[in-house]
């Protein structure tokens, strides 16, 4: 029987494939959003598909001893590794199929990073990966926004003044915490030209998600994504809210959903829907105050918080995606005209 591998754009969730690749077996927390994302992940890629993954909790939760969840192949790799495992897999199965030695066939490799994982130790790596475009990968980047798995310490991609084991909030220092969240996606696909598709994504939004790896995979070469995963222990919220947590932080404007297919921007669902005036974006104390990690914020934090956010909105050339600010004496000269050029091609995909 000939093997379907094609993958197709998902239309509604009528369309979402039935089959799971990712199943019972896993001992991740209740309502842990990361743990959607790879179910996500693999029913979007479907079984001809090869997962490699970090350590973090996705690797220690998802292959307790004697039990696993994963129904495709899958294979443990370093912390800082997931950009090199992608690309040697990739390289490896390359070179086999060269050789006879396997049939000639597509597989999807996909190599998954946490936060720490992928935006500190092995942003290298993955971007070594993003420039080598003779092979196919895609790299992952599950974002808990901690160091879950060894209890929740600080990443890059913390959010400003949230409480960790690392940055407790004392009587002394109310946020130990004031560095603004690393821009991972956005500084990836400003940086590397040569990667056809880089992408944001949130699994409260599961069929903007498994589109964006689907169209990963079939565009080809090496390609990213970076979803925002909220995770009940590490924010401390109860479980059953992690589905509106995921709404919350993009239609607050904290966290924008985009894909950049070659070096088009292109915002996807509510992200749109705000840039384009047709939804308003939320403040984003709704998001904050649903969660313990902000629980000793005072107005003034909040209020730091939404400037930032308003000035991702206002003053960044592609609203949260790239980070810099055009004077008005140089918009012509750029030719950059806000107000008669739409911002956000449909860009055309392969
Ligand atoms: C080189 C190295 N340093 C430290 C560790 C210990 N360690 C294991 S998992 C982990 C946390 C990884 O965080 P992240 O990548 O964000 O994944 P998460 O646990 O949040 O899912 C750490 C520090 C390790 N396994 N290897
Ligand atoms: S600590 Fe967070 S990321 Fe880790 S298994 Fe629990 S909910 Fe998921
Ligand atoms: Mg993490």
């Amino acid at each position: 029987m000939a093997i379907e591998t094609a993958l197709p754009q998902i239309k509604g969730v009528k369309d979402v494939p039935y089959e799971e690749l990712f199943v019972s077996g896993h001992r991740t927390c209740q309502g842990c959003e990361s743990a959607l994302v790879m179910r996500h992940m693999v029913k979007a890629s479907g079984p001809r598909t090869i997962v490699l993954g970090s350590t973090g909790c996705m690797y220690v939760a998802n292959t307790t001893y004697y039990t696993t969840p994963w129904v495709v192949p899958w294979m443990h790799t370093q912390l800082g590794a997931s950009g090199s495992a992608a690309l040697g897999t990739a390289a490896g199965l390359k070179v086999l199929m060269r050789k006879g030695k396997l049939k000639d066939e597509k597989i999807n490799v996909i190599a998954f990073c946490g936060d720490g994982g992928g935006a500190d130790m092995g942003l290298g790596a993955i971007s070594a990966t993003l420039t080598h475009k003779e092979y196919n990968c895609l790299v992952l980047l599950y974002d808990n926004e901690s160091y879950a798995n060894t209890d929740i310490q600080l990443s890059s991609q913390t959010p400003y003044g949230a409480v960790t084991t690392f940055s407790p909030s004392g009587s002394k220092k109310r946020l130990m915490h004031t560095r603004w969240k690393k821009n991972v996606p956005g500084m990836l696909a400003a940086g590397h030209p040569e990667s056809r598709f880089i992408a944001a994504g949130c699994a409260a939004y599961a069929v903007d998600l498994m589109n964006k790896i689907r169209k990963a995979l079939e565009i080809g070469g090496p390609t990213f994504v970076h979803t925002l995963d909220p995770c009940p222990k590490g924010w401390d919220y109860h479980p059953q809210y992690s589905q509106e947590l995921g709404h919350l932080a993009v239609e607050c404007g904290i966290w924008p959903l985009y894909e950049v297919i070659d070096g088009v921007c292109n915002l996807t669902g509510p992200t749109r829907q705000i840039a384009e005036g047709r939804k308003k974006r939320k403040p984003v104390y709704e998001y904050l105050k649903r969660q313990g990690r902000f629980a000793h914020f005072i107005d003034e934090d909040v209020e730091h918080f939404q400037s930032q956010v308003d000035k991702m909105w206002t003053d960044w050339l592609i609203p949260g995606v790239i980070p810099f600010t055009v004077p008005a004496k140089d918009q012509a000269i750029l030719k950059i005209d806000k107000k008669s050029k739409p911002l956000h091609e449909e860009p055309a995909t392969a």
